[in-house]
């Protein structure tokens, strides 16, 4: 077997959830009775600007109101500790992998804490409301910014960087993410692909649960300590 060297995380909602955080397709599905397919789309924001800020604005404002749980602060450790190349992808527009310390990491659907220029594509740090649909300040465009998240039909952030640390990783490892939605759903084709194990850590199988090499479910903050005490004692040898 290939001695681990190269890590790729993939986190999702699921993650989250323990810290009161609620997930976008359970019972208690985030958008409310809508499916997010549905709403979270540039369409609806054009259609429906007052309810997509809205919501947008109310996530926003929740954010201080939780806490990185055990399993962002497992993953911050790793980061830390762990002497080999990592990357962690999440798909989560909330902070709590930065809040726990994590560092090397991306968000590539976009953050609540920043604000996109629909006009120029600059992104800014962005706090409190945008309800009022503030105006660019990179370009001045009146009322030109929106929330930075990836809806349905937009390019992910960073997928080049994402691609090319899959093609190198020698571990792929999924967290808390249903397998819904594309392109984040096919890492881990991708990932086996270059000859990557796989591992699987989520409450239930997820959509592409049989293209892992192992699966393990229960609550991240049970299951994500645990794989990080076993990473980081085969690192001590
Ligand atoms: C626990 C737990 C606990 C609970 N412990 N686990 C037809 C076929 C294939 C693809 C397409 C298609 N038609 C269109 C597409 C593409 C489309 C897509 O995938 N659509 C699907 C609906 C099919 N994708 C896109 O449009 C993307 N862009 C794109 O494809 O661009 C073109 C491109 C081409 C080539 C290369 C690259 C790109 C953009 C997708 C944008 C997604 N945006 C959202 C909203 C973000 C903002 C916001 O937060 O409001 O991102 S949608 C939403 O879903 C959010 C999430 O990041 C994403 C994934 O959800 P996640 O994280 O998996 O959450 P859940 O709720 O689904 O699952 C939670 C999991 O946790 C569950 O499994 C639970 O069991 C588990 N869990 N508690 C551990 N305590």
């Amino acid at each position: 077997m290939t001695e681990t060297r190269n890590i790729v995380i993939l986190t999702g909602a699921g993650l989250s959830a323990e810290s009161g955080l609620a997930t976008f397709r359970g019972p208690d599905g985030l958008w409310e009775g809508h499916r997010v397919e549905d709403v979270c789309t540039p369409e609806a924001l054009a259609r429906d600007p007052v309810m997509v800020h809205r919501f947008y604005d109310a996530r926003r404002a929740a954010l201080p109101t939780v806490a990185p749980n055990a399993a962002h602060r497992a993953i911050a450790r790793l980061d830390a500790e762990w002497a080999g190349e990592l990357l962690i992808v999440t798909q989560n527009v909330d902070d709590l992998h930065e809040r726990a310390g994590a560092k090397r990491m991306l968000h590539m659907h976009g953050e609540l804490r920043s604000a996109l220029c629909a006009e120029c594509g600059a992104r800014q740090g962005w706090e409190g409301p945008m309800g009022h649909r503030p105006d660019c300040a990179n370009c001045a465009a009146p009322g030109g910014l929106r929330p930075d998240i990836v809806f349905f039909g937009e390019m992910p952030y960073e997928m080049e960087r994402i691609e090319a640390a899959l093609a190198e990783a020698d571990l792929f490892v999924s967290i808390g993410t249903s397998g819904a939605v594309y392109p984040a759903a096919g890492f881990v084709q991708t990932a086996r692909h270059h000859g990557s194990d796989t591992l699987e850590l989520n409450l239930e199988p997820s959509a592409g649960s049989y293209f892992f090499a192992e699966t393990r479910l229960g609550p991240a903050t049970e299951l994500v300590p645990a794989w990080v005490d076993e990473v980081l004692a085969g690192q001590r040898g």
